[in-house]
């Protein structure tokens, strides 16, 4: 990058949940003192989705559902990128909840933020994964994707924020990026996101969110009691925020990467040996 363009104004309503998490991923971004050409922010498809355009960094606008196949992609490309992915509950849960599952069983070093409304706030508000039963007619359960990811054992940083309690979710968006500059892999950030318009729930969120930070004896890196803990809170309607789990294991890109698989946008395209594959590739097209 060699010349920054200007961030544009959200275009999101007044009050939408999704203002603090950009306003969190900025400061976390600056404070972390990571520069803009080594930012990477792909986003999914969906009011939230909208976010990358208001940073400044490499950004990409993926297919409904893609975020984590390529932000995962970007990561192994160039490792030594910032890679954070942002988006809704409706394109990482539902379209793009087979997606989930296999990145927290690959564990790639990239952020993961997903707003999470309970709606899909973009189509104007039809029930989403998360959606409680009785929302819009909904019929089904709700999904917690916390504890589905505490139930695959490759993930290793598991967290949920409030946009309502911005000094959390700034500690919160901290703790993941650190997560994931460490080496140790994806770091999943879940932000209750409220949608004013379809799905206003910043009144029963107020009261009925639980830190788990502030809980004497809670141990983020025990991942079967925070299993049961997760459990035991959702029988009693409350939604656990804080640092749920956090655990240990490599990187994707620490093993996939190797001598005999460098990472494509490091190697030196003017080595004779690379250009001749490129060309053989570019010619095959061709014939
Ligand atoms: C393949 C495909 N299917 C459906 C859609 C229509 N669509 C656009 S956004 C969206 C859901 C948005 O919900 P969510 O991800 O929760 O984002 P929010 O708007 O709530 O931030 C859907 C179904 C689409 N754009 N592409
Ligand atoms: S419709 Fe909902 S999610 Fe979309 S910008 Fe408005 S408040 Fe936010
Ligand atoms: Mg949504």
């Amino acid at each position: 990058m060699t010349k920054t363009f200007t961030p544009s104004r959200p275009i999101w309503c007044a009050g939408c949940g999704d203002f603090g998490v950009l306003q969190a991923l900025v400061s976390a971004l600056e404070e972390l003192k990571i520069p803009p050409h080594e930012r990477m922010v792909v986003a999914g498809i969906g009011c939230s989705g909208s976010l990358q355009n208001n940073l400044s960094c490499y950004g990409y606008h993926t297919l409904h559902g893609r975020v984590l196949p390529t932000v995962t992609g970007s990561k192994l490309a160039n490792p030594e990128l910032t890679v954070v992915g942002v988006g809704g509950d409706g394109d990482g849960y539902a379209i793009g909840g087979g997606h989930l599952v296999h990145a927290f069983k690959r564990n790639p070093g990239v952020t993961y933020i997903v707003m999470n409304n309970g709606t899909y706030g973009l189509t104007k508000g039809q029930a989403s994964p998360t959606a409680p039963t009785g929302y819009q007619d909904n019929l089904e359960e709700d999904l917690d994707p916390v504890m589905l990811g505490l139930s695959i054992p490759g993930s290793t940083f598991l967290a949920r924020a409030y946009s309502g309690q911005p000094a959390q979710l700034l500690d919160l968006t901290l703790a993941a990026l650190k997560h994931t500059a460490e080496g140790g892999g994806m770091s999943y950030l879940e932000v209750l996101s409220p949608c004013v318009t379809y799905n206003d729930t910043y009144r029963d969120w107020r009261t009925s969110v639980y830190d788990v930070d502030a809980e004497e004896g809670y141990d983020p890196t025990n991942r079967a009691a925070a299993f049961t803990r997760m459990q035991e809170l959702r029988e009693e309607k409350r939604l656990p925020l804080g640092l749920i789990f956090k655990g240990q294991r490599h990187a994707l890109e620490s093993v996939a990467l190797n001598k005999d698989f460098p990472a494509p946008a490091l190697q030196d395209i003017g080595r004779p040996d690379i250009s001749g594959v490129c060309n053989d590739a570019l010619q095959s097209f061709i014939r």
